[in-house]
């Protein structure tokens, strides 16, 4: 079975995705979600440009020999723009894979290791009792895990959610107060807990903002609440300097959303100094890469905690479920539904119901995407908020 042809599709259904599609010369359609929020063009360059030219004839079946190929044949190694088009491609060989199987994904990863996917959702509010009301409205939605975030007195926006589609043209910019954080967080968390009781799994997501020394003091705050996890608390570029938050506090640990590779991890997993991967199969070089970090990470009895917000397309999303039900080390999942409009450009398989998410039967990844559909949308351009201390200082987003 080799590769007939190859397509990069760009849509805006709300936000932008960045697609592709690759047809074999038996007529079986695979894709892969190669979507990098805020620099999406680069990698659907890198894709039309540098690597689409490569696939057209390959034998489709060679997914690992594919893999080494693009990585290590590019010279230059890692890399998101790099790692999501791997990602892509890769992606979309196992959507092929499990179609002329006539099996869904999971099926040739080892099969079901359970029968649903816990998933977490997002709350948010600007004060406490947004924040509780968001909560309330993700239980009633079926979710039995929720992230909370939360405003901060004197800052004007809820941190760490960007906006879709700003349309400005240019980044928003955003202003950071650390200590007013570190004096609120713990607050919110006693308020929840006094709400919702010790059952509900609650986590939080620091989004890189803090430096060791003050991660470990938050993550010290925030122990009589029981986090499930403490997100990014620090970024994690130096992976010694995880040592220092890890001598201070039992808060289980999660980092890696912006990691592309399991180097990026070596020191992290070695020395168990993290709990949960949050790496996305659409950032770190699909399904072969994560499947052989999440392998390496369960020898440590690190778990799974694959990044789900609603930048990674339901195409990147489907692939992440199938490991999510294949792996034994599997931790938990995080579920940001996307738009209607995004749902009518990719139909899916998944489901999400009762709190649990499964990846379907149908034979492959189960996304399939409607180019009539697609093609209503133009890309817009649009980037994350860029974010500043009070005396200018660009900090951590
Ligand atoms: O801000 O994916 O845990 N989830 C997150 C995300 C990130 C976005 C950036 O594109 O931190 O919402
Ligand atoms: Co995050």
């Amino acid at each position: 079975m080799r590769i007939a042809g190859a397509e990069v599709i760009v849509t805006c259904p709300g936000r932008n995705f960045v697609t592709l599609e690759i047809t074999t010369d038996d007529g079986l359609v695979g894709y892969g979600d190669a979507t990098l929020n805020g620099r999406e063009l680069a990698v659907a360059s890198y894709l039309r440009d540098h690597v689409v030219p490569l696939l057209i004839n390959r034998d489709a079946h060679k997914i690992e020999d594919t893999w080494q190929y693009l990585y290590r044949g590019a010279y230059w190694r890692r890399g998101p723009v790099t790692m999501a088009a791997i990602a892509a491609v890769d992606v979309a060989l196992w959507d092929i894979k499990a179609k002329a199987a006539g099996m869904p994904l999971y099926q040739l990863l080892g099969g079901a290791s359970r029968t649903g996917i816990m998933a977490y959702g997002h709350a948010s509010g600007r004060d406490l009792p947004e924040v509780l009301d968001s909560i309330r409205a993700r239980r009633e939605e079926g979710f039995r895990s929720i992230r909370v975030q939360s405003g901060v007195p004197g800052l004007d926006t809820i941190y760490g959610i960007g906006n879709p589609l700003d349309r400005t043209g240019l980044p928003n910019e955003e202003v950071w107060d650390t200590r007013a954080y570190l004096r609120h967080v713990p607050t919110v968390f006693e308020a929840v807990r006094n709400e919702f009781g010790p059952e509900l799994p609650l986590l939080h997501d620091v989004h890189h903002r803090l430096t060791p020394i003050q991660a470990a003091k938050l993550g010290k705050a925030l122990e009589p609440y029981d986090l499930f996890w403490m997100e990014d608390c620090t970024p994690a570029e130096n992976q010694e300097g995880l040592r220092l938050v890890r001598q201070h506090t039992t808060t289980p640990l999660a980092i890696g959303e912006v990691f592309n590779t399991a180097f990026d991890y070596q020191t992290l997993i070695r020395e168990q100094l993290i709990d949960y991967v949050r790496s996305a199969v659409t950032h770190t070089g699909g399904v072969t890469a994560m499947r052989k970090l999440f392998d390496h990470a369960a020898l440590y009895q690190v778990k799974s905690g694959i990044h789900g917000p609603t930048d990674i397309s339901p195409v990147g999303m489907a692939a992440g479920l199938h490991l999510d039900l294949a792996i034994h080390n599997f931790g938990i999942q995080e579920f940001a539904p996307h738009s209607a409009e995004t749902y009518e450009v990719f139909r899916r398989s998944y489901t999400f119901d009762d709190g649990y998410l499964h990846p379907g039967e149908t034979p492959g990844i189960g996304v399939t995407v409607d180019k009539d559909a697609a093609a209503k949308f133009d890309y817009e351009p649009a980037y994350l908020p860029v974010n500043r201390l009070r005396d200018g200082t660009v900090h951590d987003w």
